[in-house]
């Protein structure tokens, strides 16, 4: 099985946004870019699979136990679709991955055919708190689903997150998130 460095979506998309737009301050200043000392923030490839990814993933909820055809499976299909930008931060001297976060856009036939961008399993690995990495996943996301032209970004967090995700102008919604399980 050929796990390779080829990146999901194409990774310019995330060093030519407009950062200066960005509605959340850091400090120290740190960007798509410039994630960091010794961290590097681009798209998903299927290298990762073998740099941690599922373990990042486990700590946000049950990821599951995935073959490396599997995960291949999946990654070829959303990148066939183009609708996918999953990004991750890469800790270069260890090669792993230590953060992630997802854009999904969703091709509708209202608001004259326009896309809906959902922001998806945002994690920051525990060994790396403290750096500003959520804030930055959650900026980039934001601002490519704009350069992207979705009409709006939604998501779904725990009411202890709602704060943290005010900061970048989300509101809570009047409407009501349900959902029907099928199983965990
Ligand atoms: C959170 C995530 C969502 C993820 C879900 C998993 C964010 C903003 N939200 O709601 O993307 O799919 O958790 O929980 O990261 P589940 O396993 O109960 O579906």
């Amino acid at each position: 099985m050929l796990l390779d460095d080829t990146p999901l979506f194409e990774p310019s998309l995330l060093t030519e946004l407009d950062w200066e737009s960005c509605k959340v301050g850091f400090s120290p200043p740190i960007s798509p870019s410039q994630p960091g000392e010794g961290l590097l923030l681009r798209p998903l490839c299927t290298a990762d699979f073998n740099r941690g990814y599922y373990k990042v993933l486990s700590q946000l909820t049950v990821a599951g136990d995935v073959t490396p055809e599997q995960f291949m499976k999946n990654f070829e299909h959303m990148k066939r679709t183009g609708d996918y930008y999953i990004i991750v931060v890469e800790d270069t001297q260890l090669g792993q991955i230590v953060a992630t976060a997802t854009l999904i856009l969703e091709h509708k036939f209202i608001h004259s055919c326009a896309k809906r961008g959902r922001v998806e399993e945002v994690v920051v690995s525990s060994t790396c708190r403290g750096k500003q990495l959520g804030k930055l996943l959650v900026s980039t996301l934001t601002l490519l689903s704009k350069k992207l032209q979705c009409y709006k970004i939604t998501l779904e967090c725990s009411p202890h997150n709602v704060e943290f995700y005010k900061k970048f102008g989300y509101t809570a919604s009047d409407e009501s998130y349900m959902q029907c399980r099928f199983f965990e």
